[in-house]
């Protein structure tokens, strides 16, 4: 992980203040919990204005997921809904809106967008606003084919390569998915409600969990031309499941920071602190450093993984297949795709398929001729920035960030 860069003056002295602030609370017996909520309700005036929003009557439904969840598609992993690897084998770049996984903290709700109101407020904003849906969809905006990726994705593998038991969803690979995402610049809206040059954090909140589903990410992020309030999602109005009428998205980062069915966006000039960015999605073990209010490395950006468009485990009949699979960084595009049919023993290079665009993720594939046997395949990718999958990961406690190469059991008769 990368270490926050403190040789920025400003960053330094920041990040000082934080740990000052902390440990003042800390001996004047607060808990982190009771820390963490003044931080991020009640650092001022942006607490206050923003509460208005939960009020609103735009919420008219919630279920687990609304989208039909085939087994032929899906793992169901009750809110969550994980994409089978083997239905992608014959499809396209983009994983349609029918297969794109669900990650639901809580579950879908079905908004009125009549009603709706998306309010950006805070003190790092010097005219705080309203818009409507139609305001919204009258901004400029811009498409971008992006991977969203949960940070969990793959933490089963902790278990059944390193033993170790983690609590959350028992993702295989399936927790990720590229699709073309249209929607307005957040910068367009946070210019509209006069950004000050002062603030420095910006915090999503969403409408299904509006004490949860908040997660903090820097300015510079939140600035970034495909940072994008997004409204349609591969060419249709965004399903409701992916959190219509209006969803986040930060590319490259954890999914989680793309928070769906977004009501309300915090502005600061203050750092912001929400459970995602202190109790959950950060990094914490023996090899992570907890960075107070956050019990560990906060997570940004996500790693470089691979898959086999097989089912796990496969089963194949004997002769010459085209075994297929994606590769994917949020650093770069992938330069390279490796395979192995013997556990690890002997490697070969796949063909890359185009397109192959930097934050998104390359198709590849590797002729075999497969004789009857148990065999373990992998497979291995490098990114253009130098990036490649290790054959281990050091371990964490709530499992994320998975990116070492993967046995996939195959059983060919
Ligand atoms: N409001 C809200 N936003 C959310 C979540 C949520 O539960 N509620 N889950 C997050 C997580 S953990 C992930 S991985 C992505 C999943 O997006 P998807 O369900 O569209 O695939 O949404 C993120 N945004
Ligand atoms: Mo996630």
């Amino acid at each position: 992980m990368q270490r926050e860069n403190l040789s920025n003056e400003e960053d330094y002295w920041q990040a000082r203040a934080d740990e000052f602030v902390w440990q003042r609370a800390k001996a004047l017996g607060m808990s982190r919990r009771k820390f963490i909520s003044l931080m991020t309700f009640g650092a001022g005036v942006a607490g206050a204005s923003l509460s208005g929003i939960y009020s609103q009557k735009s919420v008219v439904a919630e279920q687990t997921v609304f989208k039909p969840i085939p087994t032929e598609l899906f793992y169901d992993r009750g809110t969550d809904k994980e994409m089978r690897w083997s239905a992608m084998y014959n499809r396209g770049y983009l994983v349609p809106n029918e297969l794109f996984y669900v990650r639901n903290h809580s579950r879908s709700i079905r908004i009125n967008q009549t009603n709706w109101r998306l309010r950006i407020g805070g003190n790092g904003v010097s005219k705080p606003k309203d818009f409507t849906y139609d305001e919204l969809l009258k901004l400029p905006s811009v498409s971008v084919i992006r991977m969203l990726e949960c940070a969990g994705n793959g933490r089963s593998f902790y278990q059944t390569v390193q033993g170790k038991k983690v609590a959350g969803t028992g993702w295989n690979l399936g927790g990720v998915g590229v699709a073309e995402w249209t929607g307005v610049p957040l910068l367009e809206v946070l210019d509209r409600a006069g950004l000050k040059r002062t603030a420095i954090d910006v915090m999503p909140i969403g409408l299904d969990d509006p004490k949860k589903a908040r997660r903090p990410m820097p300015i510079d992020k939140a600035l970034a031309d495909d940072t994008l309030l997004v409204y349609a999602m591969n060419g249709h109005i965004l399903p409701l499941d992916h959190g219509f009428p209006f969803r986040i998205l930060v590319p490259g980062w954890l999914g989680a920071a793309s928070i769906k069915w977004v009501g309300q966006i915090e502005v600061s000039e203050l750092p912001l602190y929400a459970p995602w960015n202190t109790e959950s999605y950060v990094m914490i073990g023996s090899d992570y450093e907890a960075l107070p209010p956050a019990k560990g490395e906060v997570i940004t950006a996500q790693n470089i993984k691979s898959a086999f468009e097989l089912a796990m485990p496969g089963s194949l009949t004997a002769g010459q297949h085209l075994i297929r699979g994606r590769s994917w960084s949020a650093k770069g595009k992938i330069s390279l795709i490796e395979v192995s049919f013997d556990a690890g023993k002997s490697w070969h290079e796949a063909r890359l398929r185009e397109p192959n665009l930097p934050g998104a993720w390359a198709r590849w594939d590797i002729d075999w001729d497969a004789k009857p046997g148990n065999y373990n395949l992998q497979a291995r990718a490098t990114d253009e920035k130098g990036n490649t999958q290790p054959l281990s990961v050091p371990f964490n406690e709530k499992g994320y960030l998975y990116g070492a190469v993967v046995n996939h059991p195959v059983r060919v008769v």
